[in-house]
């Protein structure tokens, strides 16, 4: 038997998932979830927001002890002894901050003491900054203007200069405290912290979520020197070497094979980001797929028949880790902002879909652009949504027509800031928290014009990277892996024809509402 694991740093959650490589099943699928299980770390959604506005960050050491709660629940759950790879993937662009005391702590970890522990010491910022922070609007002015301006940032790094990218992050830490900057030897991202712990050796950066940095250069898929200078002192000899996702990181520490029982030689492949490897895990690897996946952020991703970039700046062009580029748009206001227009009429899940299927496509010319914190796609920097409509409506009268304008809202903006990737999609294939909820991928479905279809997995990441480690390690075949784990649910969501003019009117007034931020 050969079992392949592949492991999701989330926000919220870090997850796993285990493949029967022989069989072609799923053997076991397992999270656990910051707020609920690691209550100790005061945040609730996996983050906490920091003194500054815009500021948001996670503690690592919360990630270290999901992990070795994920390991204890699948050792519990499997055969731990017949997973013979690895791989995964963190959340984009987070940064961890180690001292000169990582580069031995990582290769001699002990069981007799737990992986937080024993890295707590090695952390040179107690605070990891993730994909949420907006703190760094002035270190992305500063660095494109050293660099020549924001287009040519983005023709070096396939994005604008991006205030939750890993390099504005690390110029804003470099200025406010230079000292620990100073003290910093090695910075990871999630992805790379987490398989450097791993593997129990100082892990690379891939290519897929090293595009996710404003570092790396697109072309040589290397760190970019003007970038680099750009961004803080020294930065190069402070980040590991950037390699592409095929790419072996060894073997499972000894620390794993001891403490949970693990085979001893378990092969393991680089890291890379949640959205690339959903790529893989969705079955999209190759060009002419679009995958929506509705998770703490809502993202639309595909693989790139040829490199575009968008216009406006907010799009990004990342790394596919099966080779070539993929575009990505990110939404911040995704499933928190659902949660938040649910949580303030009190309602659970069940009312909130009530509320959906209850109401009609355009919801009389009530319109809502739910943009309860920041937003990336467009750049905005309220905190209120934006509502257009009846007075009634306006002054939160009307529980179901909110409910119905937020998800309205947010699937109409998806299609007005994605038309720059020239998809026209017929089909969306969907994933994450929220794609579990029919109401609202029938909105989808009918905003779009397109059948949507869902995986049958629940963590398109989580899988990415089981195959990739399969693909890599074990020579298994991309397309036979896709074919036989990435199956859809033939259940498919068609969309109603009927709504088509209200949406096509609903589109219309939101682009004027958009045009006038
Ligand atoms: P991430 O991987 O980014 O941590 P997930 O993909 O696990 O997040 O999605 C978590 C989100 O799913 C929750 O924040 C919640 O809002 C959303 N969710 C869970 N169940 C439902 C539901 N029935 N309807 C809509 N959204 C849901
Ligand atoms: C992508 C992005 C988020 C994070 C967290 O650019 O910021 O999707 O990867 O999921």
């Amino acid at each position: 038997m050969a079992f392949s694991l592949g492991i999701d740093a989330s926000t919220q959650s870090v997850s796993a998932v285990v493949i029967d490589l022989d069989t072609g099943t799923f053997v076991y699928e397992s999270s656990i979830n910051f707020g609920q299980q690691l209550p100790q770390y005061k945040s609730p959604n996996g983050f906490l927001n920091g003194a500054v506005e815009g500021e948001v960050y996670s503690n690592p050491l919360m990630w270290l002890d999901a992990l070795e709660l994920l390991l204890a629940d699948l050792k519990a759950h499997c055969d731990l002894k017949q997973i013979k790879t690895i791989s995964g993937a963190g959340q984009q662009h987070g940064s961890v901050y180690l001292n000169a005391d990582w580069a031995e702590a990582i290769g001699t970890l002990s069981p007799s003491q737990t992986l937080s522990e024993q890295i707590k010491p090695c952390l040179s910022r107690i605070n990891a900054p993730i994909w949420m922070d907006t703190s760094t609007g002035i270190e992305c002015e500063e660095i494109a203007s050293a660099i020549g301006g924001n287009e040519k940032v983005c023709t070096l790094s396939g994005s604008i200069c991006v205030e939750r990218f890993t390099g504005p992050q690390i110029r804003r830490f470099f200025k406010s405290s230079p000292d620990a900057y100073a003290q910093t030897s090695r910075i990871h991202l999630v992805s790379s912290f987490i398989c450097s712990i791993l593997s129990g050796t100082d892990a690379p950066i891939d290519t897929g979520d090293g595009a996710g940095m404003n570092l790396m250069n697109i072309q040589s898929f290397d760190w970019d020197a003007e970038l680099l200078e750009a961004t803080a002192p020294d930065l190069e000899s402070k980040l590991p070497e950037l390699v592409p996702g095929n790419t072996s990181s060894g073997s499972l520490a000894p620390y794993f094979t001891e403490k949970y029982g693990f085979d001893s030689e378990v092969s393991i492949s680089v890291f890379t980001g949640d959205n690339p490897s959903s790529l893989v895990g969705a079955g999209a690897s190759a060009p002419g797929k679009v995958v929506i996946s509705l998770g703490t952020s809502d993202t639309y991703f595909a693989a790139m028949p040829n490199v575009v970039s968008d216009p406006n700046g907010y799009g990004h062009v990342f790394g596919n880790p099966s080779g070539g580029s993929m575009s990505l748009q990110c939404f911040l206001n995704g499933s928190l902002a659902r949660e938040a227009v649910k949580d303030h009429f009190n309602y659970d899940w069940d009312q909130f879909t009530e509320a959906l299927t209850s109401t009609a496509a355009g919801n009389d010319g009530n319109y809502m652009l739910p943009f309860y914190g920041q937003e990336i796609s467009p750049r905005y920097h309220g905190a209120q949504p934006i509502l257009v409509g009846s007075d009634a409506f306006k002054k939160g009268e009307l529980p179901k027509a909110s409910i119905r304008a937020c998800v309205e809202g947010q699937f109409i903006n998806m299609k007005v800031q994605t038309d720059w990737m020239e998809m026209r999609p017929k089909t969306l294939y969907i994933t994450g928290g929220a794609s579990s909820n029919d109401a609202i991928a029938q909105i989808l479905a009918d905003v779009f014009q397109a059948k949507v279809q869902r995986l049958f997995v629940s963590g398109s990441v989580a899988l990415g990277g089981a195959i990739r480690a399969a693909q890599h390690n074990l020579d298994y075949d991309l397309s036979e892996l896709e074919a036989t784990f990435c199956k859809k649910n033939p259940a498919c969501i068609e969309p109603n024809q009927e709504s088509a003019p209200a949406y096509s009117k609903a589109i219309t007034a939101i682009s004027k509402i958009l045009s006038e931020l």
